[in-house]
């Protein structure tokens, strides 16, 4: 069950199902240690997506700007350790569609409630673009918004569910992209939640 995006964007449908309890019961373990919060933009909102991350270097963003950083500055540690299940998962993912070696070092977990959503927006703090980023959804199915490349194309709308994975490579890595407001429900693993993990190359 793949199906082709873009010319390098593949979507795995249910890739991740046979580990979902797994990678919640990480995802549990991550925000033990480093919670989710809610961040706020240069521009001064608050996302209404909860973050956190793990890995090396986790995304942050505050009124000074969006960054990768070493230290949760929340927590004044270091990020959680990737749990060897996410890196397992992104890895074989993206070796499926033909990227061998994909090293992840950051890991953001994005929490959506309903209502929350993300704009349109490219992911464009990483050093190299040439590396893919591997998504895997969790949960409450989302609507997600799949542009071009600039911000006025319009978007294809593609729905994501419990346990698919994207990899997102070659020239569909740069492409504007976001998620609608998530639509109320309950999901029996998540009640009424989404939960992306969004595995980068950052560095
Ligand atoms: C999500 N998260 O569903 C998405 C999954 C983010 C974010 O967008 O920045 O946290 S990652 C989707 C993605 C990544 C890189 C390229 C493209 C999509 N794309 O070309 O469409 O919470
Ligand atoms: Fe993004």
């Amino acid at each position: 069950r793949e199906e082709a995006l873009g010319l390098g964007a593949r979507v795995l449908r249910g890739f991740a199902l046979a580990q979902a309890g797994a990678l919640l019961r990480a995802v549990q373990d991550v925000t033990n240690a480093s919670p989710f919060r809610h961040m706020e933009t240069p521009g001064g909102f608050r996302m209404s997506v909860a973050m956190t991350s793990c890995g090396a270097w986790g995304w942050v963003t505050d009124r000074t700007g969006y960054r990768y950083d070493a230290v949760d500055p929340v927590q004044g540690r270091p990020w959680p350790d990737m749990p060897a299940v996410f890196l397992q998962l992104a890895q074989t993912a993206a070796a499926k569609v033909g990227f061998a070696g994909f090293t992840p070092d950051a890991c953001l977990v994005n929490r959506y409630e309903p209502g929350a959503k993300m704009s349109l927006h490219q992911d464009k703090d990483e050093r190299d673009f040439s590396a893919p980023i591997v998504s895997v959804s969790l949960g409450l199915p989302a609507v997600f918004l799949f542009g071009g490349a600039e911000r006025s194309d319009k978007p294809e709308r593609v729905r994501l569910s419990h346990g698919d994975v994207v990899v997102w490579g070659g020239p569909d890595r740069l492409r504007y992209h976001g998620v609608m407001p998530l639509k109320a429900g309950h999901h029996p693993l998540l009640g009424a939640h989404r939960i992306n993990l969004t595995f980068r190359k950052a560095r």
